[in-house]
């Protein structure tokens, strides 16, 4: 008899571990982490199986596809945009191939139990590409068809895998009819930077928010990667979750355009040292431009339209640029 799952790839990344815990404490089916590395000790209790392996062995998906009913996959396994622009070869396949591989597994359980699957995919802000000589300042707000360009490997990867998740979802919809009702529920969200208190991104270009914030609470200096008027949307940790389980709580046909910006606040690198400065006394915050970082934030909106996420499933973000530092950020670096 397969048992009842619910499975998240990437367990042990950094979106991973606020995920586990919400699914967790929400009581919901019981949660089977798949990761490459071994999951922390404190993401344990959370998991029933917590399986060490790669979303591009067959083996490891067919054992899960073996031993698992499976209602919903969150896949949140990635290679991010600047680790990928120096293995693009390797983030091709992390990145496309190895969600396909989880779309196939979705399409293979939907039909062997005959409900839909629910799929989560974290999609990002670099799915889009300002071209040069554009102001984004005069572009604004852009919204989810709008600039459509990917100027990166994780950017044109992200985008390729949003319509692979809305073929999947449309196919096996048109299937239904005579084929039984299995279907793959697939929902996105586009990301802009994310800061969390607790973990620490890894290869990402927006990490230089985290990465300066981490630093002023260790004490460390930090040279940051890009210029301080540089502009991009972020949100925090918790509330990136909050719209995860959200988008992923909302009835079917209110969520029918699948991919939705969402974002908190914009600030500009120069807002985020002085945020800094003010909440961590003695934070030392120099500027060191690194200029394929910068070119890549440069291709990337500094705000987007949010309004389809409020429209279709009442998103709302909790903090803004000032709350997240005082009731999120300080206190749970601090308690951390
Ligand atoms: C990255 O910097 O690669 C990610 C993203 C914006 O998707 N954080």
């Amino acid at each position: 008899m397969r048992k009842p799952a619910i499975l998240v790839t990437g367990a042990n990344g950094e979106m991973g571990h606020g995920l586990i815990r919400a699914l967790s404490q929400s009581g919901g089916q019981p949660i089977v982490g798949l990761d490459i590395q071994e999951a922390d000790a404190g993401l344990k209790p959370a998991l029933t199986e917590s399986i060490i392996g790669n979303i591009l062995d067959q083996n490891v998906l067919d054992s899960i596809n073996s031993r698992y009913e499976i209602s919903a996959i969150y896949h949140l396994a990635a290679l991010l945009s600047t680790r990928a622009e120096f293995s693009p070869q390797i983030a091709h396949q992390v990145n496309v191939d190895g969600t396909l591989n989880l779309l196939s597994l979705a399409v293979d359980q939907a039909r062997s139990h005959g409900r839909a699957v629910k799929f989560f995919f974290p999609s990002s802000i670099a799915v889009y590409g300002i071209p040069d000589g554009i102001s984004k300042s005069e572009i604004g707000a852009i919204s989810e068809d709008q600039y459509l360009f990917p100027q990166t490997m994780y950017g044109c990867n992200k985008r390729y895998c949003e319509l692979l998740g809305v073929y999947h979802a449309r196919h096996y919809q048109r299937l239904a009819a005579d084929a039984g009702t299995f279907r793959v529920d697939f929902r996105a969200i586009r990301f802009p930077g994310l800061i969390s208190a607790v973990t620490q991104p890894a290869g990402g270009t927006s990490d230089y928010a985290s990465e300066m914030i981490h630093a002023a609470a260790e004490g460390r200096p930090y040279d940051c990667f890009v210029r301080e008027e540089t502009a991009m949307p972020f949100m925090t940790m918790p509330d990136a979750i909050r719209a995860i389980t959200e988008l992923m709580d909302a009835p079917a046909d209110e969520v029918d355009q699948r991919i939705y910006n969402i974002r908190a606040f914009n600030p500009t690198a120069a807002d985020l040292k002085r945020a800094v400065e003010r909440h961590f006394p003695g934070a030392v915050v120099n500027f060191d431009v690194d200029p394929n970082r910068q070119a890549i934030v440069d291709s990337w909106p500094s705000d987007v339209d949010q309004s389809a996420a409020q429209r279709d499933w009442q998103w709302k973000p909790g903090d803004d640029f000032d709350s997240a530092f005082v009731r999120y950020l300080v206190p749970a670096i601090k308690a951390h």
